[in-house]
């Protein structure tokens, strides 16, 4: 287990350093030494994403960097995401997710479906820059993810789209992303807020009276 616990800084290195094939192959080494897929993401994954979040806020690394550290994180995240749905088998109800138009952020939207997906639900991925007409979609719940400031706005939007066709009391409506926020989520009508993908799951649930 210690042997899996310095494979997965270097996991974190590989991650920081945009490195594809390291971030890969770690993972799986850390998979095989008995790592768990959620601690591996938490600890690890995501914790290398802020570091180059914030190395880019600083002016340290550019966009190319950005690029290529969602691409080792998105490899690593493939070896998870089968192990994780191995985890549960029954089906809980239908979400329907995207990240909002004009936003191209996936990572934070892809791990919250992965996570739903592992625990029952039946999830439709709608990707990214998604508009309000596709999200309008037959599901128990939408899920609508934002990681720009300018873009967040676009969820009341879709709110708004959802009571004029006569939606909105029939679907749940979740929102998240890092700028967003509960009292955002309030503000614009939303049915819930999390901050990371555990926590929607558990709320994802309660929304439809699953737990
Ligand atoms: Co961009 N970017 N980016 N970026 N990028 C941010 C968001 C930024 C904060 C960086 C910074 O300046 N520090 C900043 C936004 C500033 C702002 O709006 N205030 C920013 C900017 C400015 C930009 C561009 C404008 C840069 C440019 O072109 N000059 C541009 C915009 C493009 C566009 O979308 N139109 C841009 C582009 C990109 C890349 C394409 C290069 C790349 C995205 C690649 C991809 O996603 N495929 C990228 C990246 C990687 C980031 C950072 C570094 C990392 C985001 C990430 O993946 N985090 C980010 C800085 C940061 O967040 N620290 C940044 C890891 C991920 C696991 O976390 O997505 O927050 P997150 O998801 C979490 C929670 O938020 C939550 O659960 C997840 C896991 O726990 N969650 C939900 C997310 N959705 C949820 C939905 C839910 C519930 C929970 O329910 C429905």
């Amino acid at each position: 287990m210690i042997k899996a616990m310095n494979n997965l800084n270097e996991l974190y290195e590989a991650i920081l350093a945009g490195k594809l094939e390291q971030a890969v192959s770690v993972t799986r080494e850390a998979v095989a030494g008995g790592a768990a897929p959620q601690e591996i993401i938490n600890e690890y994954m995501i914790k290398a994403m802020e570091a180059i979040g914030a190395r880019f806020e600083s002016g340290q690394v550019f966009v190319p960097n950005l690029l290529m550290s969602a691409r080792a994180m998105r490899g690593a995240l493939d070896i998870l995401k089968p192990l994780m749905q191995g985890q549960v088998n029954s089906y809980i109800g239908r979400i329907v997710i995207g990240t909002v138009k004009g936003d191209l952020h996936d990572i934070g939207k892809n791990l919250v479906a992965s996570m739903f997906e592992g625990c029952g639900f039946e999830v439709i991925n709608l990707g990214v820059d998604v508009s309000s007409d596709k999200l309008e979609n037959k599901a128990d719940i939408i899920c609508m993810s934002a990681l720009l400031t300018t873009t967040m706005n676009y969820m009341k939007e879709v709110i708004d789209a959802l009571e004029t066709s006569g939606l909105r009391g029939k679907v749940k409506v979740m929102v998240g992303g890092a700028p967003v926020s509960d009292a955002f989520a309030k503000s614009i009508g939303a049915d819930a807020y999390t901050s990371n993908a555990n926590a929607a799951v558990i709320m994802a649930k309660k929304l439809i009276n699953a737990c």
